[in-house]
């Protein structure tokens, strides 16, 4: 009897839950599309002009907690949202934050402070490695450059965070200006949030923004779409909203009495560009470059337009290609950007859709739905107009990958582990956390071999900080599962003998996709091989720091539920 009324209360209890948190949720439904217009995020110049030349310049940029309000709400029909925003002031601050734009050569340096009030608006969890600071107050953050190449000290470490006024720091915090001295090539990057274990819900809280190195003697030439008009950063992100307008994130666990509330992939059912829910974009009929960030947790996007337009690439994650490559579709994995010029003036109608198929998680997720198979419309003005700017038939082509060149052949297995009840509790690389000591090693200026192993049935976009990779090939696993069980036991990929287990089928490396990168996506039960490369690639200077210093680097999976949990391993360059 006891036990029965124990269990009829418990379920009355699960039921009210259920229907609280489910009829608090938003259903996309209930928001039109295309309704809000799109907004481009402020602009910030990393550098001074004085009498016609480019200095250097010290920015101070803040993270603050605000509600996304008034014309800067993300949708018409929602609530303000609480958000945690980017900016040179709380007025100002946005989600996402300001596009900061740098000059190759030209020194930006960045204060990052911290605003933030003393608790997280989003659900955290204590039970994997997180930053925590001995007060218990304070929400600790540290920010990262995506794709910067830059001293150890400036990578934002995710054990170098520090709370609001620099009260409290990590084990590994060294100082407050960072320094980007932007000599690489140009490109696009990124900046976002990077605290131990708490990456997932900075992120989703707001904490991200675009960067962009130019380098006028290279590109102008070119001819490519240019000016705040023509040349836009679009960032994608999925969120779901409760009906106080507030970001919703699951705040039960998968295995709950592992990890009370952490889960293996953050997916939103609402699509948002630019601070906006399915934006609508008014374009004249001409080309248009388009920066697309995927800044989503999880979620990957394969991007087709309804009525047929083109992507023709012109860059990757933060290098040109050698040459433009058009596609009808285009797949990003989270973290990852797509370059492309969009050319509204091939458009039969005077609308296109920009549309996402990919299942999730991917690939062998849920099909996408109405809402989040829905990203922008862009709205083409009738008037045929002379287009100024072109895609020409040779970009910037950097050097090719030298195999021969490669001091060192690596093996980096990534590794899922599972619950009694068969839920993910936490995933490795090499079978070993964040805190065990640093097993990659390379020398600075050396290119190395590393053969990616994916033991698990996800896709990881696998992000290396400071080195470059080009993929050569990826290869599946034959008779995997032996392969996998003597992994298991050994963690020994030579001892299981690797070179037996890899002839399987062969993907081919899309031609958008082969120059240098920052991230790719590691297929599940492939071996991906790429060749990476610890120094500049436009030049054959060494860099112009010192990248051995304390406290090294990371590389991670880019699925940000993923990396907090740990699936994140230090670098560290030695000379
Ligand atoms: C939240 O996650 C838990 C555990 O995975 C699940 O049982 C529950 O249905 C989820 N709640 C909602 C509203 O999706
Ligand atoms: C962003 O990346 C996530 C995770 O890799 C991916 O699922 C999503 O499709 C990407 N979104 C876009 C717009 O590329
Ligand atoms: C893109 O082109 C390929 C090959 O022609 C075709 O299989 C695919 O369905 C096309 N995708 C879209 C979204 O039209
Ligand atoms: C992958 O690329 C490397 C380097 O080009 C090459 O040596 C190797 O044979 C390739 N592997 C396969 C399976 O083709
Ligand atoms: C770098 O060095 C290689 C080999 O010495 C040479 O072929 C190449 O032209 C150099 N590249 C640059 C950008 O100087
Ligand atoms: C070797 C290995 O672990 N392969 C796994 C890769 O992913 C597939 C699912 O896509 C699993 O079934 C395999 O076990
Ligand atoms: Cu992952």
């Amino acid at each position: 009897m006891e036990r029965i009324v124990v269990v009829l209360v418990m379920f009355l209890a699960l039921m009210l839950g259920v229907l609280s948190s489910s009829g608090q949720l938003i259903s996309p439904s209930q928001l039109e599309m295309f309704v809000d217009e799109i907004q481009d995020m402020p602009r910030i110049q990393g550098f001074h002009v004085v009498n016609g030349v480019s200095k250097s310049k010290s920015l101070k940029i803040g993270m603050f907690k605000k509600h996304w309000f008034l014309g800067e709400k993300f949708h018409r029909d929602l609530p303000p949202t609480p958000v945690y925003a980017y900016g040179t002031s709380m007025h100002t601050a946005t989600v996402p934050g300001p596009t900061i734009e740098a000059i190759h050569g030209i020194d930006t340096y960045v204060t990052w402070q911290n605003h933030l009030p003393s608790k997280h608006i989003l659900p955290w969890d204590p039970t994997i490695p997180t930053a925590i600071p001995f007060t218990k107050k304070g929400i600790p953050t540290v920010v990262h450059l995506h794709g910067g190449i830059h001293e150890p000290e400036s990578d934002g470490n995710s054990n170098s965070w520090f709370t609001a006024g620099f009260k409290e720091k990590g084990p590994t915090w060294t100082k407050k200006m960072y320094h980007y001295p932007n000599m690489q090539q140009p490109g696009n990057l990124w900046y976002h949030d990077h605290a131990m274990g708490l990456t997932r819900v900075n992120l989703l809280a707001g904490l991200i923004g675009s960067y962009i190195i130019r380098h006028h003697d290279v590109e102008a030439p070119l001819g490519l779409p240019n000016g705040d008009e023509f040349d836009r950063p679009l960032i994608v992100f999925d969120r779901s909203f409760l009906k106080d307008g507030s970001i919703y994130m699951n705040s039960t666990g998968n295995n709950p009495n592992i990890h009370p509330q952490w889960q293996p992939e953050y997916f939103g059912d609402t699509i948002i560009v630019n601070g906006k829910a399915w934006p609508h974009m008014t374009v004249r009929r001409r080309k248009y470059r388009f920066r697309i960030i995927n800044a989503s947790n999880a979620r990957f996007f394969r991007f087709y337009f309804t009525n047929g337009l083109d992507f023709i690439h012109v860059a990757a994650d933060s290098t040109y290609l050698g040459r433009p490559v058009t596609t009808n579709e285009t797949l990003l994995a989270p973290s990852e950007i797509a370059d492309v010029v969009i050319d509204f003036s091939k458009s039969k109608c005077d609308f296109a859709i920009l549309a996402n198929d990919a299942p999730y998680p991917y690939p062998s997720g849920d099909p996408v739905n109405d809402a989040n198979g829905r990203v922008m419309k862009f709205l083409i003005k009738r008037k045929r107009e002379f287009d100024t700017w072109r895609v020409p038939n040779k970009l910037i082509k950097y050097p090719s990958p030298d195999m021969s060149s490669a001091s060192q052949t690596r093996y980096i297995a990534m590794y899922e582990y599972t619950s009694a009840i068969d839920e993910p509790t936490h995933l490795y690389i090499n079978g070993k956390s964040y805190d065990e000591s640093v097993t990659e090693t390379p020398k600075a200026g050396t290119s190395e071999v590393w053969n990616v192993i994916n033991l698990t049935e996800d896709n990881h976009p696998l992000h290396i900080h400071l080195g470059l990779f080009v993929v050569m090939n990826q290869t599946e696993l034959v008779k995997a599962e032996e392969f996998k069980s003597c992994m298991t036991r050994f963690n020994d990929a030579v001892k299981c003998q690797i070179s037996k287990h890899t002839h399987g089928k062969r993907l081919e490396v899309p031609a958008h996709e082969k120059g240098w990168k920052n991230v790719y996506k590691m297929t599940p039960g492939y071996v991906t091989k790429i060749l990476v490369r610890f120094s500049y690639i436009h030049s054959n200077a060494s860099y112009t720091f010192d990248p051995t210093a304390e406290p090294g680097y990371v590389y991670h999976c880019h699925i940000l539920d993923h990396e907090d949990n740990v699936m994140m391993r230090p670098l560290k360059l030695v000379k």
